[in-house]
């Protein structure tokens, strides 16, 4: 179970983050209403939540998931893939001292959280162009003596392992149908969704509930099958910079 979450409230220079979509430029008003509306299901759920201030000089430092891995026992800060967004990694070592042991990743190792899942014991780590193996390789020494499990698995398309594959609890795994059958997802069980509806693989389980994204009707009629409650959440705005329900908190 989750008891905590911690987020940062998007900045006024949001919209200058990284990204590669065409979906449009984002609107900061809908950002807002839309990340509000995310804390909440949050706390909906039983969390207490941090909200941080905004990072100047850091559009991106919303998407917190990314600057750092945690299980219960330890919280690793990352060293992010993209330049733009390494200094946003120090900041929150204060934050998550409150609450875990912090360790930390050492350059050469570059990794993004949003190519970490921790599905029970097996932590799944994206090998992407934001995560590299000296990255995957340092978090494994880490999180191996807690008894962690770590497959590494290569991401060839999509920013992040986590835009295409998530945790439903247990054995099974929702997956975008780009990476059903890979043999690094092997003794899991796949929720296939179909590659139109990638975005919607960004679901997250918090507490045994599924929080996913507005819009994808075909999408959450399979996910009724992992009978679970399920909560719709939008996030267009976050989509429109890459991101989506997971990058949006660090959960503890
Ligand atoms: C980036 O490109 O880094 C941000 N604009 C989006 C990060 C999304 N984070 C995530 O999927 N964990």
């Amino acid at each position: 179970m989750f008891t905590r979450a911690i987020v940062r409230r998007p900045g006024p220079d949001f919209a200058a983050g990284l990204t590669t979509s065409k979906l449009g430029p984002p609107d900061p008003e809908r950002m807002r209403v839309q990340h509000l509306a995310y804390v909440e299901a949050l706390r909906a759920l039983g969390l207490a939540v941090d909200v941080l201030d905004p990072l100047p000089g850091f559009p991106d430092a919303y998407f917190v998931e990314d600057v750092a891995v945690v299980v219960p026992e330890l919280a690793i800060v990352a060293v992010p893939g993209a330049a733009s967004r390494r200094e946003e990694a120090e900041p929150m070592a204060p934050v998550l001292a409150r609450y875990r042991e912090v360790a930390r990743l050492r350059p050469p190792a570059t990794l993004d959280g949003g190519d970490v899942l921790v599905a029970g014991q097996t932590v799944f780590v994206g090998l992407s162009a934001r995560t590299n193996a000296e990255g995957a390789s340092q978090l494994e020494r880490l999180l191996e003596p807690s008894g962690y499990r770590v497959r590494k698995v290569p991401v060839a398309a999509g920013l992040h392992f986590k835009s295409s594959v998530n945790w439903l609890g247990g054995d099974t795994l929702l997956v975008s149908e780009r990476f059903a059958d890979r043999d690094e997802l092997r003794g899991f069980r796949h929720l296939v969704l179909d590659i139109a509806d990638e975005a919607a693989c960004n679901t997250l389980l918090v507490n045994g509930t599924l929080l996913t994204p507005a819009g994808f009707p075909g999408a959450r009629q399979k996910l009724e099958r992992a009978a679970l409650p399920i909560v719709e959440l939008e996030v267009s705005e976050a989509r429109k910079m890459d991101g989506g329900l997971t990058c949006m908190s660090l959960r503890l």
